[in-house]
């Protein structure tokens, strides 16, 4: 099984993101699964394209993107994308949508097609802090995961999203990045 996995750059005057933080360092291979990591811009409409691109290339299974969400104290795999863009800070293009749909045909919220709750269970086995979001917010990481389950929507391919803290650098709360690899190659094991 392939498996795309994301992380993105840094926002938000931030120096690093810990998403990308800890896809970087996750192995070649999970089990049977061979994993191919991509490093995605903060950018509205732009992270979802060069997913898709991507995508195009491989053929994953399964599409597995990953974002920072400072002021949470545990990993949290998204339950639901809505089709809402509203940036509280403008991207890293600087674009700051307000209140407008990523899809103005698209349903008003997609589920994840990831097994989120197995998830959660096999991050919490490992002794790492878990739970379900059932928000991804309505910035550049919504955008995404909405994008992909709307684009992946019918198909054989599963999409999904985990938001994960702060590292110790960033400030408080946070885990230590090897945690978050564990909880990614958790959540992996999972699927
Ligand atoms: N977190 C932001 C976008 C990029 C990231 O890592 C979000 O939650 O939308």
């Amino acid at each position: 099984m392939t498996i795309l996995i994301t992380g993105f750059e840094p926002f938000g005057g931030q120096s690093v993101n810990p998403s990308w933080e800890a896809v970087s360092a996750l192995p070649e291979r999970v089990g049977s699964c061979s994993l191919e990591k991509l490093r995605l811009p903060v950018e509205y409409g732009e992270a979802a394209r060069r997913v898709l691109e991507k995508a195009r290339e491989l053929s994953p299974q399964v599409i597995l993107c990953v974002g920072q969400a400072g002021g949470r104290d545990a990993v949290t795999p998204e339950v639901i994308g809505i089709n809402l863009r509203e940036a509280s800070i403008p991207d890293n293009a600087g674009a700051a949508p307000a209140g407008t749909p990523i899809d103005p045909h698209g349903p008003d919220g997609l589920f994840s097609t990831l097994p989120v709750r197995e998830m959660v269970e096999a991050i919490r086995e490992k002794g790492i802090p878990a739970r379900l979001s059932y928000s991804a917010g309505a910035y550049v990481c919504n955008d995404l995961m909405y994008t992909l389950l709307n684009h992946f929507r019918g198909t054989d391919t599963r999409v999904g999203f985990v938001h994960v803290p702060y590292i110790p650098s960033q400030g408080s709360p946070s885990l230590p990045q090897a945690q978050l690899t564990q909880a990614l190659t958790a959540a992996i094991e999972a699927l």
